[in-house]
């Protein structure tokens, strides 16, 4: 999962990694993978498709049975950029663990999703700091196969570069963080996950979905712009889009225009709920009450 990571890349962590090469890539090393680590896949795997029919979006569900994903080992790279760049055009790239926020913007903006080539320890199933290939394949790549999700993320790496050009990227990765980490959709079905830090997390799938403890409001770009996020725990609001279109448009707006309002705007907590949020559910703050006492 990804928790922490802009703390991470602040405090310089990812610093620890020496670059290879400029653009951060590594060879994946399947072939170095051991048993253990294959094995650490299979239990993450098979928890969590057991756990996402019915919860996850349609549109995860099939990117996933389009993809060479299994059970029995880590995926090799290679053969999922196959597969996925014939479908949209995405390549997978590994690399060490977090880069830097301009060479993450490169990459996406180039169709390349930089994807940890580690995975987990076993005592760190639920909860680790840096995005490994759990969380960066079997939780981002599924939805990458899906045309409007593609573009998204493409159009989130060219905004990013702008958006660190104009010292407004705080207000971005929070609408990166509130749809592709964490955001839920409502289906014909009921309410579904399409973020990927939740679909790739055990205990914030049935949080983010089942638990009385999060607000779940209508997602809203401003709205969105001026709230805080948590790093180290479940998110105590979840932003809900009415369909992945949704993204399109977003994907397309000028954003310049949006910061300018946005920064003369308060933020918001993560909890916050505001007079004129449409509220899906009104969470009542039970599990987060917890933690801070
Ligand atoms: N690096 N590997 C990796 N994965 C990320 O999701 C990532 C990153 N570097 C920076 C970053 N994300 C974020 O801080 C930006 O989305 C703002
Ligand atoms: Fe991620």
């Amino acid at each position: 999962m990804q928790r922490q990571l802009n703390e991470v890349v602040k405090h310089g962590l990812a610093a620890a990694h020496t670059p290879e090469r400029a653009d951060w890539t590594t060879d994946q090393g399947w072939d170095r993978y051991t048993a253990e680590e294959h094995a650490i896949w299979k239990t993450l795997y098979t928890r969590q498709s057991k756990l996402l029919p019915g919860r996850a979006c349609d549109e995860f569900v099939q990117g996933m049975q389009a993809l060479p994903l299994g059970a029995e080992s880590i995926p090799d790279f290679r053969r999922l950029s196959d597969v996925l760049s014939k479908r949209t055009g995405w390549q997978v790239v590994a690399v060490p663990g977090l880069v830097p926020d301009e060479v993450f913007f490169d990459h996406l903006a180039n169709r390349r999703f930089p994807a940890g080539q580690f995975i987990r320890r076993a005592d760190q199933l639920d909860y680790l700091e840096e995005p490994d290939v759990f969380h960066d394949v079997f939780g981002h790549v599924p939805m990458l196969m899906h045309p409007v999700i593609a573009d998204y993320i493409q159009a989130y790496g060219v905004g990013g570069l702008r958006a660190q050009r104009l010292g407004v990227l705080t207000s971005l990765a929070r609408v990166y963080w509130y749809t592709v980490e964490f955001g839920l959709v409502e289906q014909k079905r009921g309410l579904r996950i399409y973020g990927s830090g939740i679909v790739s997390s055990y205990s914030e799938s049935l949080f983010a979905l089942e638990n009385r403890s999060p607000n779940r409001i209508r997602f809203n770009l401003e709205r969105v712009m001026r709230t805080q996020y948590r790093i180290d725990d479940f998110q105590e609001t979840y932003f809900v889009i009415r369909n992945l279109d949704e993204l399109l448009e977003l994907a397309h707006v000028d954003f310049a225009p949006i910061y300018e309002r946005v920064a003369r705007l308060t933020e918001l907590e993560p909890g916050d709920v505001l007079s004129d949020d449409t509220v899906l559910t009104r969470g009542d703050r039970s599990y987060h009450a917890a933690r801070r006492s």
